[in-house]
């Protein structure tokens, strides 16, 4: 069948880590092209759609975007990840805190999401001094499918960022239904907190 008659597919795109990493910018950067120098932070969630063709195959991306600014992770209710295809977790190369809270984001989003999930690490704003010295590699570990570096500000690496995302959803999605093409390998994972719960 032709791209042209098969009904776009929807899927869930979460982008959470720190407050003033960068997550609004990279999405704005990808979807319209620009950039804003002035901080507004999100406050909750914000969310927008990006329709894109991936392998044959009509995506729409919907984008989701929780806010960073919590004194503590551990406050934020897990059901903001729920039904995610793929979560970003960011941080910015020249904040050290928001890399010292990386674990907390990915460990809140798998008390509820699925095993095959993709998980993908951001270092942001590349156009800066970077102050950590490990390697991106180290700091990912095997923990995450891809890493990748941005700056949302030059639009560097931005669009690779999604694009590779929505493909490695499309893999997940093939692995799931035992279709043939690329497949996502599995992440270790530490073993799931039993926890629906909003509040905790
Ligand atoms: N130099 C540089 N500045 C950036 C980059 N990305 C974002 N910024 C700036 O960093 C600040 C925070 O960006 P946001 O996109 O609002 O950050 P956020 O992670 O969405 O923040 P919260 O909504 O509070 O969680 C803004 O002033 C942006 O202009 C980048 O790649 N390079
Ligand atoms: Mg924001």
């Amino acid at each position: 069948m032709s791209v042209e008659k098969e009904a776009t597919k929807s899927y869930k795109i979460i982008l959470a880590g720190h407050g003033y990493t960068g997550k609004t910018s990279l999405v704005r950067q990808y979807t319209d092209g620009r950039f804003n120098e002035t901080y507004v932070a999100t406050l909750g969630s914000d969310f927008c759609v990006k329709r894109i063709i991936r392998n044959k195959t009509r995506m729409d991306l919907n984008l989701w975007t929780l806010s960073g600014q919590q004194c503590d992770v551990s406050t934020v209710p897990s059901v903001n990840f729920r039904f995610a295809d793929a979560v970003i977790i960011v941080f910015a190369i020249n904040d050290d805190k928001s890399m010292s809270v990386l674990d907390q984001w990915k460990q809140k989003a798998e008390e509820i999401v699925p095993d095959d999930t993709v998980f993908v690490l951001v270092a942001n704003k590349c156009d800066m001094k970077r102050i950590q010295t490990r390697t991106l590699e180290q700091i990912s570990g095997s923990i995450y499918h891809r890493s990748f570096q941005t700056s949302a500000k030059t639009g560097e690496g931005v669009k690779d960022l999604f694009e590779s995302v929505a493909d490695m959803v499309l893999a997940k999605e093939a692995n799931r239904n035992a279709t043939p093409g690329f497949k996502l390998r599995r992440l270790s994972r530490p073993p799931r907190k039993n926890s629906l719960c909003t509040s905790c």
